[in-house]
């Protein structure tokens, strides 16, 4: 798991880089010294999403390499062999280039981190909590590379997701994995001195009555 990310930035300075770069609008270049980059944590996904997954790992992947302590990418359930496979990546790679270049891929995203924590209280991952996850020293015991197996801890993180409307732990309808309810998320964050769980794998609808599960701690809670 990646540790606690250093160096935030000032408010007033972040409504200065948006400023500018909303005066940029339109084609004029903006340009933004190394110190007013900020931080970008991805949630994961960036295969499988439409005709252009490679452009969009490849171009991640460059953000990564130019600014190794500023980008940070975790991993998703489509950054997986076994879906990828099928859901459309792999179909891109033989059709543009190689099948070759598709296992060069699985063998980055096997070393893809899982799990971020930002200022020792907000915890990010791809899909939720698990019921085998006690502590946040389960995730960094976890060895890469790895794939994504079917069940426990690992899986889970990539692939489970909050259930509003029930208690507890249930049976995910994806048919993997499994949800977990509002209580389970305030017992962990109480637990291990978290605010926030910050994940991503659904798109929620925009009204505030239908949004998801809160993922914070009482009372701070609102949509997530
Ligand atoms: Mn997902």
């Amino acid at each position: 798991m990646m540790t606690a990310m250093e160096g935030m930035m000032e408010i007033s300075m972040v409504d200065d880089i948006i400023r500018r770069l909303l005066e940029g609008k339109g084609g004029k270049q903006v340009q933004l010294s190394e110190i007013e980059i900020p931080h970008y944590l991805f949630l994961g996904d960036y295969v499988d999403r439409g005709k252009q997954s490679l452009e969009t790992i490849c171009l991640l992947l460059a953000y990564k390499i130019r600014y190794p302590s500023k980008i940070f990418l975790l991993r998703g359930n489509h950054e997986d062999a076994k879906i990828n496979r099928i859901y459309g990546f792999y179909d891109e790679c033989k059709r543009r280039f190689n099948v070759r270049l598709w296992k060069i891929f699985t063998d980055c995203f096997n070393c893809l981190p899982v799990a971020a924590l930002i200022d020792d209280k907000i915890l990010c991952m791809h899909g939720g909590l698990s019921p085998d996850l006690e502590n946040l020293e389960q995730i960094r015991e976890i060895q890469r590379p790895t794939e994504i197996p079917d069940n426990g801890l690992l899986c889970d993180l990539l692939w489970s997701d909050p259930d509003q409307k029930s208690e507890g732990w249930s049976d995910s309808d994806r048919g993997i994995s499994c949800t977990f309810g509002a209580d389970v998320v305030a017992e962990f964050l109480d637990k291990n001195d978290l605010d926030l769980i910050c994940r991503g794998h659904q798109i929620l609808k925009p009204a505030p009555s239908s949004s998801g599960i809160p993922l914070k701690k009482v009372p701070k809670m609102g949509k997530s």
